[in-house]
């Protein structure tokens, strides 16, 4: 038993039985959205997930315990604390050496899914390489876990706050597939493209857990960026979050934003100049891939 690791007893349970669980962050609870919409939909996506058949768990560190599944409270606090860092895995030996409190990012909460024995993951959209990054080398170390972990990532594609091109490259370098259901395009987070063609493509979620499994069966350790387009009604057009997102980058630039404080800060950024669109967006694509997510985990097993 790893010391470090404390398991819900409704995960657990799921995992003897070799039912299908779903691994979910708790960074874009305590960093990615506002209270109470986080709160909220951390609820429905567990909701969700279990109306699909499968069993949630939400990730984050409490009290220098990586906890796999959180409960109500829990949930509620990770939603509402100032306080609580953001855990990537450059960060957990020190949070938890110190018994701290932290909600993981994808990578975090891949390599704390692993440890439980979870095979799938959902979230938003991941980190990767960001505009600047031959200047900033700053990449997501979202990538380098994602290149050694044996858990699949479900995102909406790849938020353009990133380069985009340079994040599929890196991916490709890596030997992470990348495959897109049900169309040509790689997906953008807010919008169904990017001006990027996704390398792979598959139409079911049945062929995606037969592709993770071929894939763990052959000896390739690693992830698989699974990406789901947002659903067409909740499309923000492409132009029209270029500005915005522009415009995050030069606010940041201008105050000095670099680091591990840089993917929050744009994220609000536009979360508070695009008003209720962009979080209403992300709403519906998290619910979407949890869906999605939850259909795969259950082929999986
Ligand atoms: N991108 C999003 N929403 C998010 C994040 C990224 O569209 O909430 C969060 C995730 O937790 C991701 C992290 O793992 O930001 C990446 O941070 P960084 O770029 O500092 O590695
Ligand atoms: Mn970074």
């Amino acid at each position: 038993m790893n010391p470090y690791l404390n398991i819900h007893p409704e995960v657990q349970e799921a995992l003897n039985r070799k039912a299908p669980v779903v691994a979910l962050e708790s960074t874009i609870i305590s960093h990615g959205m506002p209270y109470p919409q986080n709160v909220e939909t951390a609820k429905a996506v567990e909701e969700l997930v279990r109306a699909y058949g499968a069993t949630p768990a939400t990730i984050a560190i409490l009290e220098g315990k990586c906890q796999v599944g959180l409960g109500t409270e829990q949930l509620e606090f990770f939603g509402k604390a100032k306080d609580v860092g953001k855990v990537s895995l450059r960060d957990m030996p020190f949070v938890v050496s110190k018994k701290l409190n932290g909600a993981t990012t994808v990578a975090a909460t891949m390599r704390i899914a692993s440890m439980a024995g979870i095979r799938v993951f959902v979230t938003g959209g991941i980190g990767g390489v960001h505009r600047g990054a031959a200047q900033s080398m700053d990449i997501s170390a979202d990538l380098t876990e994602m290149e050694n972990t044996n858990v699949a990532v479900v995102s909406a594609g790849v938020k353009s706050i990133l380069d985009i091109g340079l994040t599929l490259e890196y991916l490709e370098t890596k030997g992470i597939p990348v495959v897109t259901l049900g169309q040509d395009a790689f997906p953008s987070f807010y919008s169904r493209e990017s001006g990027y063609k996704t390398p792979q493509r598959l139409d079911t979620p049945e062929e995606m857990a037969l592709l993770l499994q071929t894939k763990w069966q052959l000896g390739l350790n690693g992830s698989v960026l699974i990406a789901n387009p947002i659903p067409t009604e909740r499309e923000i057009g492409r132009e029209q979050m270029e500005l915005h997102i522009l415009e995050a980058i030069e606010a940041a630039d201008k105050q000095k934003i670099s680091g591990k404080d840089l993917t929050p800060f744009l994220l609000k950024w536009i979360a508070d100049h695009t008003g209720g669109e962009s979080l209403e967006a992300n709403i519906a694509l998290i619910k979407h891939n949890a869906v999605l997510g939850s259909k795969i985990a259950s082929a999986l097993v």
